[in-house]
């Protein structure tokens, strides 16, 4: 079975992302885990240590959903998750976060990699003031540019995952609406790429139009604020009427 096909990829539409550079209470941590979250995803850019990294893997180690680490650095190479996520950023101005960082990653440790758990996610950093597109030097695409980098990553790559990243505030609405659309025409023709939204998400509103146009919908930083818990409830209801309206996302055909 593919690492897609263990942590039930497919199914997902709502997922959390947790940054270990950003220690939550233990028993925030559990409640998020267990709060009807499709996965949880461990995920930072910065200050990562695997120190930081084992500890809230630890607290998470009875999560009732899958919990996967994105790998963006070589500290968060440990034991434990039930995938690792490995992040190509596809409109990086720097050829180190395509394959360069992989390379040297693969030349250290390839040989103890789990591969059944590994599974590749096309990054479009499209927030030029987030951290992220600093440090991978990536600039907000064109509509055009977008539309090329969508068809690339789940057309030419046919990456299991395309990640619209536009960390730490909501995309143009017209934005997702593209790579939405370019996804489902790649899908349509046999393609098997998610498309993933992150990015702002914080509260029913945002996640609901979100679902309305992407597969999953990933909430990180609104889970931080005082609001987080109720963040969370309001997200997962617009994930709850989504599936009960029939919000397509981006359907298979
Ligand atoms: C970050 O895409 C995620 O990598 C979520 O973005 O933190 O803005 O919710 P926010």
């Amino acid at each position: 079975m593919t690492a897609a096909g263990r942590i039930g990829l497919a199914g997902w539409r709502h997922v959390v992302k947790l940054d270990p550079d950003k220690p939550l209470p233990a028993e925030t941590v559990r409640r998020i885990a267990a709060s009807g979250t499709d996965a949880v995803l461990i995920g930072g850019t910065q200050r990562l240590t695997r120190a930081k990294v084992l500890r809230l893997l630890w607290r998470l180690r009875h999560a009732p959903v899958p919990v996967c680490i994105e790998v963006t650095a070589m500290a968060c190479a440990v034991p434990g998750a039930d995938a690792y996520l490995v992040p190509l950023a596809l409109n990086t101005g720097d050829l180190q976060w395509l394959s360069g960082r992989h390379l040297e990653g693969l030349a250290r440790v390839g040989a103890r990699v789990p591969w059944e758990r590994v599974l590749a996610v096309g990054y479009i950093i499209a927030n030029p003031h987030s951290a992220a597109a600093r440090r991978a030097q990536a600039a907000e695409p064109s509509e055009e540019e977008l539309a090329a980098l969508v068809r690339y990553g789940a057309g030419i790559l046919d990456l299991p995952v395309v990640y619209l990243e536009y960390s730490g505030s909501q995309a143009p609405d017209a934005m997702v609406e593209v790579a939405g659309r370019c996804l489902r025409r790649i899908r349509a023709a046999g393609g098997r790429s998610r498309l993933f939204y992150g990015g702002g998400i914080a509260g029913y509103e945002s996640a609901r139009r979100r679902l309305q146009q992407v597969d999953t919908i990933v909430v990180g930083n609104a889970l931080y604020s005082p609001r987080g818990l109720a963040v969370l409830e309001e997200t997962l209801a617009a994930r709850d009427d989504a599936l009960r309206e029939g919000d397509p996302g981006c359907p298979t055909s």
